[in-house]
């Protein structure tokens, strides 16, 4: 199975293998950022493309807050894939304005950048996000969730509306849900990328370390349990992460900023706190493969996202 980093990463390209059948000329390799307004499904089309749960996903703005590299190896090109979160155009704190800053370092990083919109329709936010992107590379335009939007002409009406935001280099409607023409965007970003060889071995499917993605996955049961109970200051911390034979042991806290929201993460005699536990373990265990014995505990840490600087101390960058 394809593995996250086991503990301490995350581990630059220059550390992964390269293989040297793929030293041929031919051979691409390079950063592909997946971006776009919130809940449009970014999340949904890297774990479509990595074939594994690697990117939480839920019915919500801003699901994502941190980067996120799923590597996809091809025959001929290895594409190392950018999740970000959803660019959030209304004024917000300063959660927000980090969010969107690494939003956009993810499209400025990238050798090619995939815009993705909902195919029910053009926005507003989209016109303003499209127009922060970089100038100087590729943009292909990912028209998701056709399965649901499949008015052929109100796709039409999108594309064009879209062209005169922006000359974006390919117009692909997809899927993330179904799969529909996932493999088609793939492919025309994977002939965008320079030349050069593997950066990661066949085993390795991210960047990230399952310390991180215990994290995530917890955080992912906060968002689904919870819906629109859920405090926008609220974070998950891993406080202990122990690697054994075919066992992981880890400890958690989901931190909130008040007393008040403490009572709404426990449930009532805890039931909540218990289910966000149980479902994330049966995920984790999935992700790496082993055992999980996961405890969650909930405290309460005033003001943690009122700053950027204390944001950083937990985790944002
Ligand atoms: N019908 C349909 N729903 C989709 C598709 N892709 C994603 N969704 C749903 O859209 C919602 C948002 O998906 P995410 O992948 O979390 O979206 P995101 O763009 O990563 O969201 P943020 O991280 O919050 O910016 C979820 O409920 C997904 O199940 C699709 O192709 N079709
Ligand atoms: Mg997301």
């Amino acid at each position: 199975m394809r593995r996250a980093v086991p503990e301490t990463g995350p581990r630059g390209p220059a550390a992964g293998a390269a293989d040297p059948s793929d030293a041929s000329p031919e051979h691409r390799c390079g950063y592909v950022a997946i971006v776009g307004r919130p809940n449009v499904g970014k999340s949904t089309l890297l774990n479509r493309i990595v074939g594994q749960k690697l990117a939480i996903t839920a019915d919500r703005p801003q699901t994502t807050r941190h980067r996120i590299m799923g590597v996809h190896t091809l025959a001929d090109a290895q594409l190392l894939f950018l999740d970000s979160p959803g660019y959030q155009t209304r004024s917000g704190g300063a959660l927000n304005r980090v969010l969107n800053r690494t939003a956009r370092q993810v499209a400025a990083d990238a050798d090619v950048v995939v815009q993705v919109c909902d195919g029910h329709g053009w926005t507003a936010a989209d016109t303003r996000f499209a127009k922060l992107l970089p100038a100087d590379r590729p943009v292909l335009l990912a028209i998701n969730k056709t399965d649901a939007a499949r008015d052929r002409a109100r796709l039409m009406r999108l594309v064009e509306t879209a062209r005169e935001v922006r000359d974006f280099d390919e117009y692909v409607p997809i899927s993330a849900r179904s799969g529909y023409q996932v493999d088609l965007l793939v492919g025309l970003c994977a002939k965008r990328l320079p030349p050069g060889p593997r950066a990661y071995g066949d085993d390795e499917l991210t960047d990230r370390s399952e310390r991180f993605l215990a994290g995530e996955l917890i955080r992912e049961k906060l968002f689904r349990l919870l819906g629109d109970e859920l405090p926008y200051e609220s974070t998950v911390l891993i406080e202990q992460y122990e690697v054994l034979p075919n066992l992981r042991r880890v400890s958690a806290v989901v931190l909130v900023d008040r007393d008040s929201q403490k009572g709404i993460v426990l449930g009532k005699g805890g039931e909540r706190i218990k289910r966000i536990a149980s479902e994330a373990r049966v995920d984790l265990e999935r992700l790496v493969d082993a055992k999980v014995f996961l405890e969650v505990f909930v405290k309460v840490r005033s003001g943690w996202a009122d700053t950027e600087q204390s944001l950083r101390a937990y985790g944002y960058e």
